[in-house]
């Protein structure tokens, strides 16, 4: 049987549309999805919208609207988002929907249970716009010398009755858990650990000041933190409190895949509340870097802000995932601007690999009447390149399993150069005067290659490679990395007579738009 993978997202704030870090993680976590699938995981993938807390709160006050129906508008926005951006999520979850405050609430009497929440008053430094509390000493000054929090927000003196959660009874534990690969990349992983090891202080968790959220069990006027809330959000996609089905085939989840604004949340408070209520801890939290905007973060107040479909819309949606897993080292920030999507794209994927299988697809065409030969006889060359290709192929999916995608697709592209290194030296179209016989071995080995190499980066170009597989005849259950060896499609092959026929390219070349006037 398939080994499950669990895969999830943060869940996104619907206070407003989706922007380019949203369309980011999202892409992500479906290339990720996507590609473990064909490596014959049976897989897993949860996104959605965290739609309680004061943020909501105040956005739907300063609309004059409901904050239900501000989270009923903006979510939608969101699915919108991932079909636009072919994102295949398994499951979307609105932290509003009944079985999600069911699922909170058993957390909450779990950890309750355990001894771990207690009624106090909670003083502090409290940012609306991180949903958090800050300790004096991680406030930064900001420009007017005013107190912002350590992610630059405005902070309020904010005093409460509130429910805390013995965070620091957990500290060795977390410590522990840190010397694992829990958190990654590693700089993340010593950023959290320093903090832990700084001292860890009780959490509040309720608050009474308003009641957008999900009601602390037994505790009339108290609502959850909206943290505790969000992040149960994981298991209540598997049908927690009910630990049988789902949740018992897929938890723990394999990867939260997360931005680094909020790692802390998700290796600290996260792992020590399934600790207390006697849960597995998931295995990963890999907080990925920030997308920006030609180098400066996207804000309403500098006038940057990209709708990430209107990007989809005019450079095309397989070239934005290629562009963003490609030009970003994950884990890292990046920027972007059109310039750089349209050279990164033009060479890669319309000079390169794209000019490739068009060459290759149309000399078929045309010199051997789109028919293709089942056996033929090899030269060294035809050999070396054969295993140029497997070289590239494993360094991606070795790269890919590893979160490395940058580093997966520059092996691709090796591979890809050594595809048209070899169209230049083996000439095929002088061939098919002196020597036809050669000249179609040449071709069927360029089309062993490029369906290899298709096969292989479907994972983030998904509906391209799907229409070049199609003009070869591949069969759509025969994409996953397990039809890579080619023995099983040349022996169809033979069966079915497939013949290619006037191919369309599947990567056009982009052109630098305009600057708006
Ligand atoms: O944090 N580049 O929601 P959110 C890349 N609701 N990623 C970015 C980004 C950027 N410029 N800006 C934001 C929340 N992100 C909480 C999560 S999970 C239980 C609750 C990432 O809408 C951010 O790091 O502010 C986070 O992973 C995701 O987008 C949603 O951010």
């Amino acid at each position: 049987m398939a080994e499950p993978y669990y895969i999830t997202t943060a869940i996104s704030y619907p206070n407003g549309r989706p922007h380019i870090g949203h369309a980011y993680e999202a892409i992500a976590a479906d290339v990720i999805a996507r590609h473990r699938k064909a490596e014959g995981f049976d897989v897993r993938f949860q996104t959605g919208t965290d739609e309680h807390g004061l943020k909501m709160a105040q956005k739907a006050r300063d609309l004059g609207i409901t904050p239900a129906e501000l989270a009923d508008e903006m979510s939608s926005y969101f699915k919108v988002m991932c079909d636009a951006l072919n994102v295949g999520y398994d499951t979307f979850i609105r932290t509003t929907e009944q079985r999600h405050q069911s699922a909170a609430q058993e957390l909450w009497r779990r950890m309750e249970a355990a001894g771990d929440l207690y009624l106090d008053r909670y003083e502090g430094w409290y940012s609306i716009r991180d949903e958090a509390y800050y300790d004096e000493s991680e406030l930064i000054a900001g420009e007017g010398g005013e107190k912002l929090s350590p992610q630059g927000t405005p902070v309020e003196w904010t005093i409460e009755e509130s429910w805390f959660f013995r965070l620091s009874k957990y500290q060795d534990r977390l410590l522990e858990l840190y010397r694992s690969e829990f958190i990654r990349p590693e700089s993340r992983c010593n950023e959290v650990t320093r903090f832990v090891e700084g001292g860890l202080r009780d959490l509040s968790v309720s608050r009474t000041s308003f009641d957008w959220g999900v009601p602390v069990p037994g505790s009339d006027g108290h609502v959850m933190y909206v943290w505790v809330d969000a992040l149960t959000n994981y298991i209540t996609g598997l049908g927690f409190p009910d630990e049988t089905g789902d949740f018992e085939k897929w938890w723990p989840a394999d990867l939260h895949l997360i931005g680094k604004d909020i790692v802390r949340f998700h290796a600290v408070y996260w792992p020590a509340f399934l600790m207390s209520a006697g849960l597995p801890l998931p295995k990963q939290v890999f907080g990925h870097g920030f997308l920006l905007n030609r180098g400066q973060k996207e804000s309403k107040s500098l006038g940057n802000v990209t709708d990430p479909l209107a990007l989809a819309d005019q450079f095309g949606v397989d070239t934005l995932r290629y562009f963003l897993l490609r030009e970003v080292a994950f884990g890292q920030d990046g920027s972007y601007s059109p310039e750089a999507i349209v050279t990164r794209v033009n060479a890669e994927l319309a000079n390169s690999f794209g000019n490739l299988a068009q060459r290759t697809l149309s000399m078929i065409f045309k010199n051997m009447g789109g028919e293709l030969r089942t056996s033929f006889e090899l030269s060294d060359a035809d050999v070396a390149l054969g295993d140029s290709v497997a070289l590239g192929i494993t360094g991606l999916r070795r790269a890919f399993l590893d979160l490395d995608f940058s580093d997966g697709l520059e092996s691709w592209m090796r591979a890809v150069f050594a595809c048209n290194q070899y169209v230049d030296e083996q000439a095929p179209w002088t061939l098919r005067k002196t020597d036809p016989e050669r000249m179609e071995a040449v071709l069927m080995t360029l089309l062993r290659c490029v369906r290899s190499l298709a096969i292989a980066v479907r994972p983030v170009v998904p509906t391209a490679i799907d229409k070049l597989l199609d003009q070869m005849g591949v069969a759509p259950n025969e994409r996953d990395y397990q039809a890579l060896s080619d023995g099983l499609w040349l022996e169809r092959l033979a069966e079915s007579g497939i013949r290619i026929a006037q191919p369309v390219g599947v990567f056009p070349r982009l052109e630098i738009p305009e600057p708006a006037q």
